[in-house]
């Protein structure tokens, strides 16, 4: 069923305009089982559009978050050991520069498994994930994260600070782009939030998307890609402030948003601020190409692995990411072209990739088959998979990247 916006998700604003159509997709995360590969799959719109107003990028399309987000959702945020790294981090110079300690309050919107919050219940600092999806919440309980699971909303918040649960921080990775109201979303953060605490938010950058051509990163559980200026423009709203900004490479080039309650914006916002204004972000004519530049990356993807095949090489595929379930689906790679996917994720094992049915398998299995090339779907993780799989490129094995343009390595 199609549930599209013709209004700005941001500011409500009409005249909103499409520069990307993927086409009638299937749920990216929807990992099917072989029992489900008879039933028919639903299919939803993916279009992209950019809002004159207020600048946001967005999907048109929101499908309920009950479905995507379910007790099947299978994204386990742990086994990634770059991403445990980057939170550790995070969390340490968190802990430092804000003085936290065992009176503080900590809370991470979208927890998943704990990946993060287990480094501040460690270190004895009082601490809530909030997460919707079951498996990943059981998991982060298990691991002594105290969580609750629900979706985060601004009723939520006000319970909570009716509670005595204000939070000096507030932790919300990859998650605002996901949320279907977004203003509530943000609201329910600026109610939480304690007058001096700060609000650090992760999000992957526009910016990175579109210069490196990164469109697999689109899919129905990402409805915002963010720009610098309607984040902005997004926060101002609800009182709360940007007041620095980071620039990290994980999952393809990452905005950490710092926000606060008092105005104290640091120079290199209002650097990025004006480096988007110059290069024209805010119109739409910055992503009138980008149609152009993802076809061409289709092509050439598929011209490379047909010729590969065609060689008589067997071809395989690493991470049944759900970038890869964009990827794969919009490029028409089949299992005429990909004999398996291997992936870490034990609860991906032996289902199959949504819309082309590739199955999945643990990693083990490409040293078992030794397939002559392997698709890298996760490029984001590339270096860390070549590492790990050094053995298989000793023995012969070739990768190749996909994104931003396709290359063997
Ligand atoms: P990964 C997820 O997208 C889901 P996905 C979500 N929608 C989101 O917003 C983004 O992240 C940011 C596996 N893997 O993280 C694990 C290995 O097997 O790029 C994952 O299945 N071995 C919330 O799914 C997949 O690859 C490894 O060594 O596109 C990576 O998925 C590593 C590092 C990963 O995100």
């Amino acid at each position: 069923m199609k549930n599209t916006k013709t209004i700005c998700r941001s500011c409500a604003q009409s005249g909103l305009r499409v520069f990307l159509d993927l086409g009638w997709t299937p749920l990216a995360d929807s990992l099917l089982t072989a029992e489900q590969l008879k039933e028919p799959e639903p299919r939803y719109p993916l279009e992209v559009a950019f809002c004159p107003s207020c600048k946001l990028v967005q999907i048109l399309e929101t499908v309920p978050p009950e479905i995507l987000f379910c007790d099947e959702y299978p994204y386990y945020s742990s086994f990634s050991p770059a991403l445990l790294e980057h939170s550790s981090a995070n969390v340490m110079d968190l802990i430092k520069t804000r003085s936290l300690n065992f009176e503080s309050f900590v809370v991470e919107l979208a927890s998943n498994d704990g990946y993060l919050l287990k480094n501040y219940a460690e270190m004895g600092i009082p601490c809530l994930g909030i997460d919707p999806a079951e498996g990943p919440a059981k998991a982060a309980e298990k691991i002594g994260v105290p969580t609750l699971t629900t979706f985060f909303t601004e009723e939520l918040a006000t319970k909570m600070v009716k509670d005595g649960q204000s939070a000096d921080v507030i932790h919300g990775n990859n998650v605002l782009a996901h949320i279907a109201d977004t203003n509530g979303f943000v609201k329910g953060i600026s109610i939480l939030l304690k007058e001096n605490g700060v609000a650090v938010i992760e999000v992957p950058y526009l910016k990175d998307l579109i210069d490196h051509c990164e469109f697999d990163t689109i899919y129905h559980e990402h409805l915002c890609y963010f720009s610098v200026t309607a984040l902005d423009n997004l926060f101002r709203r609800h009182s709360l402030f940007l007041n620095e900004i980071k620039r990290l490479p994980i999952h393809g080039g990452s905005l950490r948003l710092y926000l606060e309650k008092k105005e104290a914006v640091k120079e290199n916002v209002k650097k990025l601020l004006n480096d988007e204004t110059d290069l024209k972000m805010s119109k739409i004519d910055y992503y009138q190409d980008f149609t152009h530049k993802v076809q061409k990356l289709k092509d050439d993807l598929s011209n490379l692995l047909h010729s590969l095949k065609n060689q008589g090489n067997r071809i395989a595929a690493y991470g049944a990411a759900a970038k890869g379930a964009t990827m794969i689906n919009s490029a028409e790679i089949g299992t005429d072209l990909i004999d398996f996917v291997v992936d870490r994720n034990t609860h991906k094992h032996g289902k199959y990739m949504p819309g082309k049915h590739l199955p999945i398998f643990g990693t083990e299995k490409l040293l078992e088959e030794m397939p002559d090339y392997v698709l890298i779907l996760a490029w984001n993780f590339a270096e860390e998979i070549m590492q790990q799989q050094e053995l298989y490129r000793k023995n012969g094995g070739k990768f190749i990247i996909p994104v931003p343009e396709p290359r063997i390595v």
